[in-house]
């Protein structure tokens, strides 16, 4: 009986290592424009799946001011930001009463054109089926306010506002 119980304790020991060491902790995605000017990263940081995810973002070469900042549903990157698509909406919030799942805020540029911030956001996340990894991020040409706060969908037909860098997230 005690042997079994020991094996059932080391078989649930391994269980939960596992799961820990299964979780992913990090992610960056590296930012650049079609015209090469901007270039930037964002890092992710979530401990475990019910915290918050901390982003910090370095970006330079922007006009100064503010830029929207949004997960969008796509990583592919074979047409510069346009196939990104939409913003990340996995609930199909209305972006003109909520803010969305993907819309991470406005980051302000200073009059260097820099980007320097670090902020925290409770909704974005690396588990489940709403994973932030392999998706796309945005800095978008100017601010994106919360009626239109869904963000520009970046296609080939809706280029107004649609990325000045982007890139895909990748685990680290
Ligand atoms: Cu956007």
């Amino acid at each position: 009986m005690k042997t079994q119980l020991l094996t059932l304790f080391i078989a649930l020991c391994s269980v939960a290592v596992q799961c820990q060491d299964g979780l992913q902790t990090r992610a960056v995605a590296y930012l650049t424009g079609s015209e090469g000017k901007v270039e930037g990263n964002a890092t992710f940081t979530q401990e475990d799946c019910d915290q918050n995810l901390s982003i910090t973002a370095y970006v330079t070469g922007l006009s100064p001011g503010l830029h929207g900042f949004h997960i969008h549903e796509k990583g592919d990157l074979t047409n510069a930001c346009f196939g990104l698509k939409n913003a990340f909406n996995p609930y199909n919030v209305d972006p003109t009463k909520a803010r969305i799942f993907g819309d991470l805020g406005n980051l302000e540029a200073n009059d260097e054109g820099i980007i320097d911030a670090i902020l925290q956001n409770d909704k974005i996340n690396f588990c489940g089926e709403v994973s932030i990894i392999g998706r796309g991020l945005i800095v978008h040409y100017s601010e994106t306010i919360l009626k239109n706060g869904f963000g520009p969908p970046c296609s080939t037909t809706q280029k107004t506002n649609c990325g000045v860098a982007c890139g895909v997230i990748g685990i680290m």
